[in-house]
């Protein structure tokens, strides 16, 4: 059996807009096979025994574990021109605070699920490729499925002025690959911060408690990281940038068996994420 040829110019087509597609219908067989044959063959290249294990090691202790080796450069070349063309069509402003977490604010720009959805191919791809899902199952030590909420599936969020933070918070549903697709030097902010091995009580989030009584890592990433993070056990949020800059991310938001028959309530994301309090920027169309 011969592999399907690999080339930026199929990549590209990847990108190709698909307005008002479903995802189960955008995902031609060969750019499925493809996108996957290539993370498939990074993944084997780079994931020794060893270094799954070292991996594991840190996302047990920490909650967040950096990966970015299992993406090869033509993926997130595409996937930042894609995200890029998300952003200039469809990406809203918000700038809320949310009572489950404390009040801890949200200012950034956003694109929500249903606008990638309806007009990207790559990342509804990315998000349900079966060598990425596979190695979160490795590191995580069990099965890491999609979420059972769409809204919650993946989400691009990019902060711009000073001030723009995601603030602290847990997510909703086990684990997360963030992309950082850019990311501003650590000295304007910007940087991601966790407390590993912490719960969320959503009628009374004692988020400074939670803060004052454990240890806070801040993880000085770099534009093209990619890290995994247990996203509902681990406290974690974005610390403000300090002067204009640009970070953006894509979130890829994955589940655990278990939050399949949890009833969830989701008021944090579709708070964040739905048009309420949201204004517009650039030629968004939400
Ligand atoms: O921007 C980040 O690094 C974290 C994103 C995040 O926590 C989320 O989308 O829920
Ligand atoms: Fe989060």
């Amino acid at each position: 059996m011969t592999r399907p040829e690999i080339t930026q110019m199929s990549l590209t087509d990847i990108s190709m807009p698909v307005a008002d597609a479903d995802i189960v219908t955008v995902a031609e067989p060969d750019l499925t096979a493809e996108l996957d044959d290539l993370l498939a063959r990074q993944i084997e290249a780079v994931v020794t025994d060893d270094l799954l294990a070292r991996w594991r090691a840190r996302f047990l202790a920490e909650g967040l574990v950096v990966v970015s080796e299992i993406c090869p450069p033509e993926v997130m070349a595409a996937l930042c021109a894609e995200v890029e063309r998300l952003i200039a069509g469809w990406a809203v402003r918000r700038d809320i605070r949310l009572p489950t977490t404390s009040n801890t604010p949200r200012k950034m720009n956003s694109v929500k699920r249903d606008y990638i959805a309806r007009n990207s191919a790559l990342v509804p791809l990315l998000y349900r490729s079966k060598p990425l899902l596979d190695l979160a199952t490795r590191i995580a030590g069990e099965e890491v499925v999609l979420c059972p909420y769409d809204d919650e599936q993946f989400v691009i969020a990019r902060l711009t002025e000073p001030g723009d933070t995601h603030g602290w918070h847990w997510d909703d549903y086990a684990y997360g690959m963030v992309w950082v697709l850019e990311a501003p030097p650590v000295e304007d902010g910007g940087f991601i911060q966790c407390v590993a091995d912490t719960r969320w009580d959503k009628a009374d989030p004692r988020l400074h408690e939670i803060l004052c009584s454990r240890p806070i890592r801040s993880y000085a990433l770099k534009s093209g990281d990619i890290y995994f993070l247990r996203s509902d056990t681990t406290l974690h949020g974005v610390y403000p940038l300090q002067r204009p800059s640009q970070r953006t991310i894509l979130n890829l938001a994955w589940a655990s068996v278990a939050d399949w028959s949890r009833e969830v309530v989701h008021e944090t994301t579709d708070e964040v994420y739905t048009h309420r309090g949201a204004t517009h920027v650039e030629d968004g169309q939400s």
